[in-house]
């Protein structure tokens, strides 16, 4: 099965990744995290989006605060799907993140997800590799039940108690 790459910026948005290391764990999907940064470490990261093929990556999830350049450094050294998640790092609550990240330039494409949207590019990570493989799919679509059924729950028992029938 191909491998997700959580990358991170920094270890400053390490918390705010943990909801997409815990979704892809809940769909055993195999990833790795790293910190690599587009401004900090340049060529480290040049040099993974290149070879994260050959590495056996299907997927990368590029998170990144303030100027955030990290998800479009590597669109342009690879042609793996790339989700960019904006960081709320900074004084601007992440507004910074989420306009360098989503507007790329045309040929040059970043599947960008909400400020601080860990999970849900985890769980578009996940649907991406269930387009070759039958059984993640499937558990796609039990997670997919198993949150409709928490949400129909949290209505019966917040119905039952507040409502003044
Ligand atoms: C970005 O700058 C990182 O992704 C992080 O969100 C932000 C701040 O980094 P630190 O100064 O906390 O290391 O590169």
């Amino acid at each position: 099965m191909k491998k997700v790459a959580i990358v991170m910026g920094s270890d400053s948005d390490l918390k705010a990744m943990q909801g997409a290391m815990d979704a892809l764990k809940a769909l055993e999907v195999p990833y790795a995290v790293r910190i690599i940064s587009a401004h900090r470490t340049p060529e480290a990261a040049a040099e993974f989006a290149k070879s994260a093929w050959g590495e056996g990556y299907g997927v990368i999830i590029a998170a990144a605060g303030k100027a955030a350049h990290l998800a479009g450094a590597f669109a342009a050294n690879t042609l793996l799907p790339v989700v960019g998640v904006p960081m709320k790092s900074s004084t601007l609550d992440g507004l910074d993140a989420l306009l360098s990240t989503v507007q790329m330039p045309s040929g040059m494409p970043v599947a960008t997800v909400a400020i601080d949207g860990a999970t849900n590019a985890a769980l578009l990570a996940a649907q991406i590799l269930a387009l070759s493989d039958g059984a993640l799919m499937e558990r796609l679509a039990a997670y997919r039940t198993a949150q409709t059924e928490k949400v129909l729950e949290k209505d019966r028992r917040i119905s039952e108690e507040y409502s003044n029938l």
